[in-house]
């Protein structure tokens, strides 16, 4: 991946953002490029990791909108770049997932140019949410993502989704492993455990999102 532009040349001032309302989530629009992505002002998150991760079931368990954003157990479903208001200039952004062996070679190329291409230009961009299985937690692409936020001094703040299908020993010990491979990252980086199944981990994404803006 190219080394990205740094994004936060035109910080929008602090006490223009108030805290994002999940809730108040409404679909924006969507974009096959980076070109059709709406105006590049205010702020946005955008919700990146594997196919199938549960990018856009976080989406839809964090603003309660169970239709918000298409789920599907068939990897590769979310195809084209979707942004959602969550307040007045406010936006979070469901990405299509990487790695997915099945989509044909050309259309993969596609969306890896035009994801790269949204991650280094976008000004608006304020933080990552990467989001990955836990049971197999930082895969090369999670880490090849992890590599571009550090250059870009970008905020990732990680979910180890599908927690539910982990014991609590067992999740406790993967997240601390993670934290632990994380750790040289120092504040750019926070993990936590999610469960979009159980609605589980919200709080903890609310303490993040004042933190980071994510
Ligand atoms: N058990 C469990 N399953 C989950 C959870 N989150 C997502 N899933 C399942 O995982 C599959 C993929 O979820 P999606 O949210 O569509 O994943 P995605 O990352 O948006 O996938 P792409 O759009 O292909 O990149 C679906 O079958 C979901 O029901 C969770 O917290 N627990
Ligand atoms: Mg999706």
């Amino acid at each position: 991946m190219d080394t990205p532009t740094n994004h936060q040349d035109e910080q929008v001032s602090d006490d223009a953002i108030s805290k994002p309302s999940y809730r108040k989530a409404e679909f924006l629009t969507s974009a096959a490029k980076v070109s059709q992505c709406p105006d590049d002002s205010g702020w946005e998150v955008a919700f990146a990791g594997r196919s199938n991760a549960g990018k856009s079931s976080a989406i839809n368990s964090l603003t309660q909108n169970h239709k918000l954003a298409r789920t599907s157990k068939t990897p590769g479903r979310t195809q084209l770049i979707n942004f959602f208001t969550v307040g007045e200039q406010q936006r979070i952004v469901d990405l299509p997932g990487y790695g997915y062996a099945k989509v044909p070679q050309k259309l993969k190329q596609d969306w890896t140019r035009q994801m790269e291409a949204y991650l280094r230009e976008r000004q608006s961009l304020r933080g990552l949410i990467l989001l990955s299985d836990c049971r197999h937690p930082l895969q090369p692409f999670d880490q090849q993502m992890l590599g571009w936020a550090a250059e870009a001094e970008m905020p990732v703040h990680m979910l180890l989704t599908k927690c539910d299908k982990l014991s609590k020993g067992a999740g406790k010990q993967t997240l601390l492993k993670v934290q632990g491979k994380v750790a040289h990252l120092g504040d750019l980086v926070s993990c936590q455990l999610f469960s979009a199944l159980k609605h589980q981990g919200h709080g903890e994404i609310g303490r993040a999102s004042c933190r980071e803006r994510v």
